[in-house]
């Protein structure tokens, strides 16, 4: 189906009536493709997601462990820092704060940061409290259908604005690594890839905190 600019210029208005549109933001129909670097291939017989840092105990899950865990759905919109934004996407894997609250692993009390590294290096970072919001989720599926290599398969952090939980802190989607394989839990803040390239440290997209 083609997509009609009077089309987006329709939905936009809607969302931005809604007061979902952060400032400087446009809605698109389309999903951009954004990253820094090749696409990493997938090999399920060597790939494991690791949880390890300040964590009672190092963990790790092989693909089938991994698609074996409890697993959620959220609906949110996310923001791209290069402006655009993306109402209503639907997004399915399992939730950090489901799988901190079902015990599969234990956080250490005096952790305060987590950082997301992806193949090939890419990291960002994260306050503990953030990344156990509800709007956090690793994510292995968008519209039911398992994430296309482009956009972080096989697994995603992803982070956005649920628009019923308005008290939720919302960061631009820089701050979730496509092509995840571990957390690392940190008991001081440490930049990430964007971070540390100028990007901001918070990156809430309503106080527009793009660059530092
Ligand atoms: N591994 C990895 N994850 C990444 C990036 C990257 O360069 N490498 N870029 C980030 C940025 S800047 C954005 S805007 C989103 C884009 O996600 P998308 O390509 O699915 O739209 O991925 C984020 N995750
Ligand atoms: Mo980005």
């Amino acid at each position: 189906m083609p997509l009609f600019e009077s089309d987006r210029r329709k939905e936009e208005d809607r969302i931005r009536e809604e007061k979902r549109l952060p400032p400087g933001q446009s809605l698109t129909l389309k999903f951009p493709v954004l990253h820094y670097g090749p696409v990493p291939p997938f090999k399920p017989s060597t790939w494991d997601f690791r949880v390890w840092g300040a964590v009672e105990e190092e963990k790790s899950w092989n693909w089938n462990e991994f698609l074996a865990l409890p697993r959620t759905q959220i609906k949110m919109d996310i923001h791209c820092v290069t402006r655009w934004s993306k109402a209503d996407t639907l997004w399915e894997g399992v939730s950090l704060k489901a799988m901190v609250a079902a015990g599969f692993f234990k956080i250490k009390p005096n952790v305060t940061h987590v950082m997301q590294h992806a193949e090939h290096g890419y990291t960002t970072n994260l306050p503990l409290d953030v990344a156990l919001q509800d709007n956090f989720l690793m994510a292995t599926h968008f519209e039911g259908e398992p994430l296309s290599p482009d956009h972080g398969y096989p697994l995603r952090g992803v982070i956005g604005h649920i628009p019923a939980q308005d008290d939720l802190e919302s960061p631009y989607l820089w701050k979730g690594a496509k092509w995840l394989r571990s957390l690392e839990f940190m008991t001081a803040d440490r930049l990430g890839f964007w971070e540390k390239a100028g990007y901001h440290n918070r990156a809430d997209v309503w106080d527009e905190e793009r660059f530092r």
